[in-house]
């Protein structure tokens, strides 16, 4: 199942989605884009419960952000371009499992904003992100904002967007958009893994449920008109055989075994 831009590994319910264009710093093409959108949509149908993001071990820059040569070039009108990339991370915002981007290097850009929408972060001690749409001139769409507004204090937000800086993996540890901090390779993995495998092991339908809540109070492009969804996904957990399943395994005093349904 690997692509041109991604390698794809499964251990059980997790799934790996790691990037490989490694030569290019990861920046984000179109077609690296929607092969990212594609392996989402095939995750979301086929029993994967948790979805890991993440570069090859070792790299120095984990994603350079947008592929700056697909931008648009000023001799077309601009705001008839697509914009892939954020195309890609309202994908990523609205993919109903829980998300671990794994991050090892530089995260630049539309890259920051992509670690942003994951759920969780854990990092390389060396890691790096900066918001860097200053830099060039770019604009920046309202979603996109309410991401980084959902994982950062403001006066955070508008200090990376103003300066473009990076913050380091310490600070951003600080600042709580990092769960948890490796400080070498094996370590990262392990980290990730057994994240992954934990959170494998809860509710399917709960966790679906929490994800889209948290959404709809943080982003409020989202929130307007999804009151009947979020229910929707609350009665699914609630008349759920997994939350039959939660209760009777309490009593009986053994870990549960959840199917998702
Ligand atoms: C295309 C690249 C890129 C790249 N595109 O290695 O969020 S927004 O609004 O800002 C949005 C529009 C966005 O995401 O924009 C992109 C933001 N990204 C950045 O500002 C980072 C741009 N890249 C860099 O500053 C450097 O490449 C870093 C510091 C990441 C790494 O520097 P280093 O000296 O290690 P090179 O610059 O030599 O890059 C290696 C190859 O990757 C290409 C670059 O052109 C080069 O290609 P060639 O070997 O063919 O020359 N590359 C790097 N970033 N965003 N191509």
């Amino acid at each position: 199942m690997d692509t041109q831009y991604f390698s794809v590994e499964s251990r059980g319910y997790v799934r790996a989605i790691s990037m490989t264009n490694s030569r290019k710093h990861n920046s984000f093409n179109a077609a690296m884009s929607a092969d990212l959108v594609r392996l989402l949509e095939v995750a979301r149908h086929d029993g994967t419960r948790v979805v890991l993001l993440r570069a090859e071990p070792g790299v120095k820059v984990w994603s350079a952000g947008h592929d700056i040569s697909d931008l648009p070039t000023g001799d077309e009108d601009p705001l008839n371009w697509t914009n892939t990339l954020a195309e890609m991370a309202d994908a990523v915002a609205g993919f109903p499992l829980p998300l671990i981007a794994v991050v090892e290097g530089g995260v630049w850009g539309g890259a920051c904003e992509l670690v942003m929408s994951a759920d969780l972060v854990v990092a390389h001690i060396d890691s790096t992100f900066a918001i860097t749409p200053a830099k060039l001139g770019v604009a920046y769409s309202s979603g996109g904002v309410s991401r980084f507004m959902a994982a950062l204090p403001s006066h955070i937000v508008k200090e990376m967007f103003f300066t473009a800086e990076p913050i380091s993996a310490n600070r951003a540890h600080e600042l709580g958009v990092v769960n948890r901090l490796a400080a070498d390779e094996p370590e990262l993995s392990t980290q990730a893994w057994e994240l992954a495998e934990r959170i494998a092991q809860r509710a399917p339908l709960t966790l679906r449920s929490i994800k889209a809540e948290a959404r709809a109070v943080s982003e409020p492009t989202y929130a307007a008109g999804t009151a009947e969804e979020l229910k929707s996904l609350r009665d699914a957990a609630w008349t759920s055989e997994d939350y039959q399943e939660g209760v009777q395994a309490f009593r009986q005093r053994r870990p549960p075994e959840f199917r998702g349904r």
